[in-house]
């Protein structure tokens, strides 16, 4: 059984989501960033980390590729041209959503006090404004973000969406949020959220 390292209210909970949606069973260890238990994982004391037998895994994102990869589900298959298109999109969202958000959290409480930028907040804001406005257009009429099919990338921007919303991020677009409470509503996020 897999275990997964970290806690809800984080990053893994986007490893919780893929596991519930591929209906693999795994145990979560409930760990907060850099607490004794996420060094034993890892190193840098950084959440998640995913326990595959003899192996550990860190990141959401190379851990969720990995999961979905050998379950051959939610992703086009490695070495095709969905794929590349597909992981475009993971890394345009990682660029232009999580790392935003990552910066605006450093600045607001997880960096030490002295080194906080306070003045940066609203530029990250106007810039995650104008990327929301991306990801609506390209999102367009479809009800995910490759077609019609759930996929990897549709896990990752409604985690950065979520993020968003609950870090006040404002002007995030009625269309996002009602794609994004669209997947919330699904079976395997409303399972992985009572994990
Ligand atoms: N790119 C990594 C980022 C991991 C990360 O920074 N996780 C946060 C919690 S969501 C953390 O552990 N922060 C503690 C730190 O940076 O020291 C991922 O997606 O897993």
């Amino acid at each position: 059984m897999y275990k997964v390292i970290g806690t809800k209210k984080s990053r893994a909970f986007r490893v919780l989501w893929m596991l519930e949606e591929l209906k693999e069973d795994y145990d979560l260890i409930t760990a907060p960033p850099r607490s004794d238990i996420a060094r034993q994982y890892n190193q840098t004391g950084k959440i998640p980390a995913l326990v595959d037998g003899e192996d550990v895994f860190t990141d959401s994102v190379a851990i969720m590729t990995y999961l979905a990869d050998k379950h051959h589900a939610l992703t086009a298959p490695a070495g095709t041209p969905d794929r590349a298109r597909q992981d475009a999109e993971t890394c345009w969202l990682l660029d232009e959503f999580d790392a935003i958000l990552w910066a605006a959290a450093k600045h607001s409480f997880v960096l030490p006090e002295g080194k906080r930028v306070a003045q940066i907040i609203p530029s990250l804001h106007t810039e995650f404004e104008r990327n929301a406005k991306t990801l609506t257009n390209r999102l367009g009429a479809n009800e995910f973000l490759m077609g019609n099919k759930i996929t990897l990338p549709d896990l990752l921007a409604v985690h950065c969406i979520g993020w968003a919303f609950g870090a006040d991020f404002p002007k995030i677009p009625d269309q996002l949020k009602d794609y994004s409470n669209r997947l919330r509503s699904r079976p395997a996020f409303r399972a992985a959220a009572d994990r």
